[in-house]
């Protein structure tokens, strides 16, 4: 069949808007009708050509919300009509990874996934003929697109997609960082680093969760207002010191806070988040996404006296048993997703959409169909 797609033919082009060929869906896979699709600061990033991972030809996008067409054979737990929101970190409930209980990276797909294509190792997308690559499994710049079963969480038929859609990606991540991967106590104190959709989230989660004190950081000070909103009790830029941003915060919270989060994807950064955590038990959670060929460095001394580095990726949550109860939350008025949504446009306008990101312009901007 036709779909209207984004193709990224190259690193740092732009994306051209054309009709691609898609194949139907084979054993195990899903054809799925992308409603609304949100575009994050890691599709830029990709785009960028920073991303090891990143394959072009490809078609981008990893954060929609949709609708099943079609099943392939052997698909037991979706059925056309079915409302959907695409996982970039699938659940299989049968591997290693989910069956551990001790993360939400399942393997049954991430292999391929990570080359472009389906587990079948080919691709549903073509272009007079030409290959397009699958991006993280998703690909939600294509009207339609082909998922396996396994990356596909089923969710309300109520809800809205033009603003779950966001559940697909960053609003999940920040909030699910605070929860499954910090594990954010009441009367805590967190720092946040970036204030785009992602940490932004971690401060709504951070809210959620009752920290006493939530230090929202940002070189852009528009951002900081929508801080505030979620919960953010201090908003601060750190070009506003002319000493080291450690020392600020260290100062500011009698010694250092009990969680910090690093949502940009700068190592430099991702080092100050660390050294900014109390000694003895400080947890710095690494979200944001840096660069091939760039790695994080800190003094050991810091680890051993007590402060901890750790990662997350889609924030610990295990979308086809979890996501669902995101999306009621959302629904029941638990989870503010509205206000992240800057900008609506339409799909064709998807380079608008890329420059709002990187202008500092958007928090999201939604794309329909
Ligand atoms: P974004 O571009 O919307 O926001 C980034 C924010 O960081 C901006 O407000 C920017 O002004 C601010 N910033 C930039 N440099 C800064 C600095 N030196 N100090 C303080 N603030 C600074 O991005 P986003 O969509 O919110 O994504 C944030 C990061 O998270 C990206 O690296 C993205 O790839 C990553 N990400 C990771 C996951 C995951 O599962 N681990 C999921 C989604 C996104
Ligand atoms: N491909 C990159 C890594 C990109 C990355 O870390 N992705 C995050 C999600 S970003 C969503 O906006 C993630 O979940 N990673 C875990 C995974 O399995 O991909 C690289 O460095 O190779
Ligand atoms: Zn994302």
């Amino acid at each position: 069949m036709k779909s209207r797609a984004a193709i990224a033919w190259e690193a740092g082009k732009p994306l051209e808007i054309a009709e691609i060929d898609v194949e139907g869906p084979k054993e195990g896979e899903v054809l799925v009708r992308i409603v609304a699709t949100g575009v994050c600061h890691t599709d830029a990033f990709t785009l960028s050509g920073k991303d090891p991972e990143g394959l072009f030809p490809s078609i981008l996008g990893h954060e929609g919300g949709g609708v099943v067409e079609e099943v392939g054979p052997g698909v037991t737990s979706l059925s056309p009509g079915d409302h959907v929101i695409p996982l970039y970190t699938a659940e299989c409930g049968k591997c290693k990874f989910c069956l551990s209980g001790k993360t939400n990276l399942c393997s049954s797909v991430r292999a391929t996934q990570g080359k472009g294509v389906m587990p079948d190792g080919t691709s549903r997308f073509s272009l007079n003929g030409k290959k397009l690559h699958h991006y993280m499994g998703t690909s939600t710049f294509s009207e339609y697109t082909v998922v396996p079963e396994v990356s596909l969480a089923k969710i309300s038929k109520e809800a809205p997609l033009d603003k779950v859609c966001l559940l697909g990606c960053g609003i999940t991540t920040g909030i699910g960082a605070v929860r499954n991967t910090a594990k954010v106590e009441p009367g805590a104190t967190v720092a946040v680093f970036g204030m785009g959709a992602i940490g932004l989230s971690v401060v709504q989660g951070a809210h959620l969760a009752k920290a006493s004190r939530i230090i929202a950081i940002d070189i852009n000070p528009d951002k900081f207002e929508f801080a505030r909103q979620l919960g953010a009790t201090d908003c601060i830029n750190p070009n506003d010191y002319d000493r080291p941003f450690q020392e600020v915060l260290v100062d500011m919270t009698d010694g250092g806070v009990d969680y910090s989060f690093e949502c940009i994807g700068s190592v430099n950064v991702m080092r100050t988040a660390l050294e900014c955590c109390h000694k003895g038990w400080g947890e710095s959670i690494i979200i944001g996404v840096a660069g091939a060929g760039e790695e994080i460095s800190t003094r050991p001394f810091q680890l051993v006296t007590g402060r901890v580095w750790k990662g997350s990726a889609f924030g610990g949550v295990k979308g086809r048993t979890e996501l669902p109860g995101y999306v009621d939350d959302y629904m029941n008025g638990n989870i503010n997703i509205d206000d992240f949504v800057t900008h609506t446009m339409k799909h064709e306008e998807i380079n608008e959409a890329f420059r709002l990101l990187h202008d500092g312009e958007a928090i999201r901007t939604v794309l329909t169909y």
